[in-house]
């Protein structure tokens, strides 16, 4: 609130920079660019990051009087890296260069940020849904839930095109993953580093040109979250293999002992099975509590750290 008044009303958009990777954008990077400044952010806070395009978007980009830089590496995660590296603000936006992220949503973000302290608010596809195409819908969904579970979450699109961060929250993070994962690393680093993150529901337009995430991108980012989470919260595997030998330990173990009871059928090889599963599974379990017990208080006494040092 105390950084709002200092702004000014709405001087808070000043604070911010809006970056744009592209890679082959010519039909929707002048729309996009001419959205951006339609709701009052002005052009030395545009920077479009460019995947080496061999079409015209660096030329139309250039001419709408914003910075162009080409991109470090390849792929779009290094894009969004070469972009945090050289805004100088509080603030940066990340919004897809394709016109399906509405830009009148980027101020809301902000807002959000700045009146309840995010790090991270994410523009969470909301309406219009039935404009991502069906297979992404189905794999965000997965891929969102899997997410939600791995990190103890409760996010609603983790890999919207449209997210606003706090540059000094990313200020420790690893940036390893590649490509399209990039939205799931910053997350993680902000989830896992004691920060929070807050969802702004947006509508998603049907995307002008070629996409360029194929089915493959998908199972690049399930395997992504999956290495996310062996670095940044291993205890959680700790819980899904006590659950991999309890659930089928509990139906033998229900199997041979209707069997011994009721039918007096004994399973001997079976019954043992299912005393070590359940037994193995067990133990398990409660190793997996303490160590998320220990997690949970690790975030908490970084959360707490966090606000010491900012009070
Ligand atoms: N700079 C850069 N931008 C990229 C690259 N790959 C994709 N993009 C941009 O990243 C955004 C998201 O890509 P898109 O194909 O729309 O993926 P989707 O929206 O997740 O299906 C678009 O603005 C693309 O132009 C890349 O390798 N480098
Ligand atoms: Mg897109």
């Amino acid at each position: 609130m105390k950084y709002l008044e200092k702004m000014g009303s709405r001087g808070y958009i000043d604070d911010v920079t809006i970056i744009i990777p592209t890679l082959n954008e010519e039909k929707a990077i002048g729309k996009v660019i001419g959205e951006i400044l339609a709701e009052g952010f002005k052009k030395k806070q545009i920077i479009v990051i460019d995947g080496h395009s061999t079409d015209k978007t660096r030329e139309i980009a250039e001419s709408m009087g914003v910075k162009v830089i080409l991109q470090d590496g390849k792929g779009k995660a290094n894009a969004v890296y070469t972009g945090l590296k050289h805004a100088r603000t509080k603030y940066v936006v990340v919004i897809d260069g394709d016109y399906t992220y509405p830009a009148k949503y980027i101020p809301l973000l902000i807002e959000k940020a700045v009146k309840e302290d995010y790090d991270e608010v994410i523009g969470a596809r909301v309406y219009g849904r039935e404009n991502i195409p069906l297979i992404n819908r189905v794999g965000n969904y997965f891929l969102t839930k899997m997410f939600n579970l791995m990190f103890n979450t409760s996010l609603r699109d983790v890999l919207s095109g449209l997210y606003l961060v706090k540059k000094e929250s990313l200020s420790n993070a690893l940036f390893e993953m590649r490509g399209f994962s990039v939205e799931s690393e910053i997350a993680t680093h902000i989830v896992t580093s004691g920060g929070r993150i807050g969802e702004v529901p947006i509508e998603y337009r049907s995307r002008i040109g070629k996409k360029k995430l194929k089915i493959l991108h998908g199972f690049h980012i399930a395997l992504d979250i999956i290495r996310l989470t062996w670095r940044y919260n291993p205890a959680i595997f700790i819980l899904l293999l006590a659950l991999a030998l309890l659930i089928p330990g509990a139906i033998l173990g229900i199997y041979t002992g209707y069997h011994y009871f009721f039918t007096g059928v004994k399973y001997y090889v079976k019954g043992l099975i299912a005393m070590i599963l359940l037994a193995t599974g067990f133990n398990l379990l409660i190793l997996s509590i303490i160590a998320i017990y220990l997690k949970r208080m690790e975030l908490r006494l970084t959360r707490q750290l966090r606000r010491e040092r900012e009070a």
